[in-house]
């Protein structure tokens, strides 16, 4: 069994490697922080975003909604005055309904997420992080500014001077969370954003110490190449919260989390230092471009671990 973090566009990418290797033995717990309320509806943008990579009907540009979908609904929308920033497609806004009808009827995130993977014929189990609501938010030039709103709407273009996951205090772990940690013979931090996908899940209570207590190789996939993130706002996220924006910042980032740390050969040279950490390191090609390198960089992250073990 293999266990994966992970976020969004970026990290899903990397689930898809994962996935191709083990169809039936993969959990992957998922960021819920990013959730939103757009007409009534409960969108779960990373709990979507990979489970629609997984079953292959993602957006082949952007990574998140659906291939083909249509914007009818949300044409019509704009002609009542509804905001229509945040665009939700006609097929993914059928996602949106089920899961708010779902959880109207009382059901959990958790078990909804199982219904829709199975419906789209995903074998992975997907997990939310918690079952409550948890909100990151961002405090730049004096406001506190809802996450899609400084991502999608302001194109994350914010200076960002604090961050926070409204709600995790009162979250809690939830059992399948703590099974797929248990259960797991590696468990992957993928490339997500450290700070606005990977955090909020450490931060759930009894995630970061189930993870501590884990007798298998924990591994990380560092989402900066360089100094750069390879997408999204994850390198001045890393500066703000005092780390540098670099692959030995993110070893010390996830320090006493992880044991090994794969970096991009633009950063081999980075290597002896995150060594000197006692995080073993991996140098490969870490920018996923095709599915091949999806498949080829979650190979070498699964002989990797053979050799953590
Ligand atoms: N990201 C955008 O940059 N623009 C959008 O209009 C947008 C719509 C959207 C709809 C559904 C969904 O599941 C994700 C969507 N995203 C959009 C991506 C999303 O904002 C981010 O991927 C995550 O929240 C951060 O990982």
């Amino acid at each position: 069994m293999i266990t994966a973090l992970c976020g969004g566009v970026g990290g899903a990418k990397l689930v898809h490697g994962l996935y191709h290797h083990q169809p039936d033995s993969l959990c992957v717990i998922v960021n819920t922080a990013d959730d939103l309320e757009f007409c009534g509806l409960h969108i779960s943008p990373d709990l979507d975003t990979v489970t629609y990579t997984l079953a292959d009907l993602s957006r082949r540009d952007v990574g998140w909604g659906l291939e083909g979908d249509t914007f009818q609904a949300l044409q019509m929308l704009s002609r009542y005055g509804v905001a229509t920033w945040f665009k939700v497609g006609d097929q993914d806004m059928a996602t949106h309904v089920y899961r708010t009808t779902q959880l109207q009827q009382g059901l959990t995130l958790t078990e909804i997420a199982r219904a829709i993977s199975r419906g789209l014929g995903v074998t992975a189990r997907i997990l939310p992080m918690c079952d409550q609501r948890v909100a990151t938010r961002l405090h730049a030039h004096g406001e506190w500014l809802d996450f899609q709103d400084y991502f999608v709407r302001r194109h994350y273009q914010d200076t960002i001077d604090e961050v926070r996951y409204e709600g995790v205090e009162e979250a809690r772990v939830t059992e399948p969370v703590l099974e797929a940690i248990a259960a797991a013979e590696a468990l992957v931090v993928v490339n997500s954003n450290p700070v606005l996908s990977i955090l909020p899940i450490l931060a759930v209570p009894g995630v970061a110490e189930a993870l501590s207590k884990a007798k298998v190789p924990r591994i990380a996939v560092s989402p900066i190449i360089g100094s750069r993130a390879i997408s999204g706002p994850a390198a001045d996220l890393m500066r703000l919260c005092g780390r540098e924006a670099s692959a030995l910042g993110v070893a010390r980032l996830y320090a006493g989390v992880v044991d090994g740390l794969v970096v991009d050969v633009q950063d081999a040279a980075d290597q002896s230092a995150i060594e000197a950490l006692g995080i073993r390191t991996l140098v490969t090609k870490i920018v996923m471009q095709t599915v091949a390198d999806r498949t080829r960089l979650a190979g070498e992250i699964l002989k990797f671990a053979g050799r953590l073990r």
